[in-house]
């Protein structure tokens, strides 16, 4: 069984709950499509208009890229003939990733909403929330919510009375990482093996069924109501500089309270782990891995210096990807944490480029005989040399999210790493 249908007892328990339309609505849900709809006999606000607002707004891809999202909209051919489509990415599958799960779980029509006023916005009629396919009550709540949204009259024919009509369906995936990778979800979605198509050309030219797509991320999508509803320059300001407004940080491992915490863009690390209750046990902080298990680890004294936004992050040398803040204590043993990494991405590589199938098995064989007491002397020359030649060498970007967490480790860890080779064993004295 794989959940593609309402089940009527879920949906039956689900109803009612603070999710649903009423409690949306009494939280000022609807009002900014309301708004560019003119649907309160106030003047409507044009396409440019709105994507005008979303460019003000700062507002940059929540799903790992940071790409601004206005800048993406105003792509999106105005005078297409054809199809146009509109496409959710909630194939959440980054490590340690949790927040869009829970934006559909809790809030499901902002993103509803965000996404009728993108597709507003570039003129679009169709559109599909790709949701990730092990989780099922998430799907189940996004059905429902769908349900709500059509017959209250915010989705489907004449939305409000208006001209403007947009069909928005869910797809359940099968679970796949690769298919988070936006082509890949495009690939999955017209019901063919889920793998990463070349780009260019891009979704927004070639994308759907071959036709112009916007894809963004589920909580950017999210994001968009509360920008038309304040304006751009508001949302902006809740951050900092081409970093604006508030982002969704799951903050997983060793602290004591592991959640997701939304925080204005710019927010010091010490401050967001302080939310989240400092380290575990009261234990020394030994390292973070910033932005989902793709993101190079960082140092604990690096990491203390860091505001949480993509510059700092970056300047740092990693990057704030998805959100997923992966805190490890001073307990943890570098080589036994890369190789659950490299585990992951060798298993979740769709095999198509030669550097990522091979350079991945290979990345894992060598950590794993590192790991087990039987590293060569040459084996740390051997992982760099093979992370150096994935990295830029493959179609998607998964090649490089195999290759980064590797040089990350081996730029601040090698001495773990030697020791591991040298002593057959491992140098932290109670490793996890
Ligand atoms: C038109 C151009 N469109 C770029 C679009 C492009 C895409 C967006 C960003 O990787 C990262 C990756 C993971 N004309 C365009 C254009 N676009 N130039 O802009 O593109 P790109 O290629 O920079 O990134 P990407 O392929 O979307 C995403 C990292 O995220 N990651 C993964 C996270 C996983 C999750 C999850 O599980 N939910 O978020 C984590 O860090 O490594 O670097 O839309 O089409 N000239
Ligand atoms: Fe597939 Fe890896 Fe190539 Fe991406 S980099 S297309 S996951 S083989």
């Amino acid at each position: 069984f794989h959940g593609r249908h309402i089940n009527p007892q879920i949906y039956a328990e689900l109803n009612g709950r603070n999710w649903g339309l009423q409690d949306y609505l009494a939280r000022g849900g609807y009002q900014a499509l309301r708004k560019i709809l003119g649907a309160d006999g106030n003047e409507p606000m044009t396409p440019d208009q709105v994507i005008a607002e979303v460019k003000a707004s700062g507002l940059r891809g929540r799903g790992g890229a940071g790409f601004p999202t206005g800048l993406k909209w105003s792509f999106m051919p105005r005078a297409y003939p054809g199809q146009k489509y509109l496409v959710c990415n909630s194939d959440e599958g980054e490590p340690g990733t949790c927040k869009d799960r829970d934006i559909l779980r809790y809030n499901p029509h902002s993103v509803i909403e965000g996404m009728a006023i993108a597709a507003y916005a570039m003129g679009i009629s169709v559109g599909y929330n790709y949701i990730h396919g092990e989780i099922f009550e998430v799907y189940e709540r996004f059905e429902a919510a769908l349900e709500q949204a059509r017959a209250g009259g915010y989705l489907g024919d004449n939305i409000l009375g208006s001209a403007f009509s947009f069909q928005l369906h869910a797809h359940h995936g099968f679970g796949a990482y690769i298919c988070g990778e936006e082509t890949a979800l495009l690939e999955s979605l017209e019901g063919k093996k889920g793998q990463p198509r070349f780009k260019p050309p891009f979704p927004a030219s070639f994308g759907l069924y071959g036709k112009p797509t916007t894809i963004n991320n589920t909580e950017t999508f999210a994001a968009v109501p509360w920008i038309i509803r304040n304006g751009g320059q508001a949302y902006l300001e809740c951050g900092k500089p081409n970093n604006g407004g508030t982002k969704i940080f799951s903050m997983v491992g060793d602290v004591e309270r592991p959640g997701n915490y939304e925080i204005p863009m710019g927010t010091s690390f010490a401050q967001l782990l302080e939310l989240a209750g400092g380290v575990k046990g009261g234990k020394k902080l030994k390292a973070v891995i910033p932005g989902g298990s793709s993101a190079p680890v960082l140092p604990a004294a690096v990491m203390m210096d860091c505001t949480m936004d993509y510059d700092s992050i970056a300047k740092a040398g990693s990057m704030l990807g998805s959100g997923a803040v992966i805190v490890m204590d001073e307990t943890r043993c570098m080589v036994k944490s890369l190789l659950r990494l490299s585990y992951f991405y060798q298993h979740e590589s769709c095999g198509q480029c030669t550097p990522c199938r091979e350079g991945t098995g290979w990345l894992w064989r060598l950590v794993n005989r590192i790991e087990h007491g039987e590293g060569r002397a040459d084996d740390l020359a051997l992982l760099d040399n093979v992370a150096e030649n994935i990295m830029g060498r493959t179609i998607c970007a998964l090649g490089d999210a195999a290759a980064m967490p590797v040089r990350g480790m081996l730029k601040h860890f090698r001495d773990e790493f030697v020791y591991h080779v040298e002593h057959k064993t491992c140098m932290v004295p109670v490793s996890n």
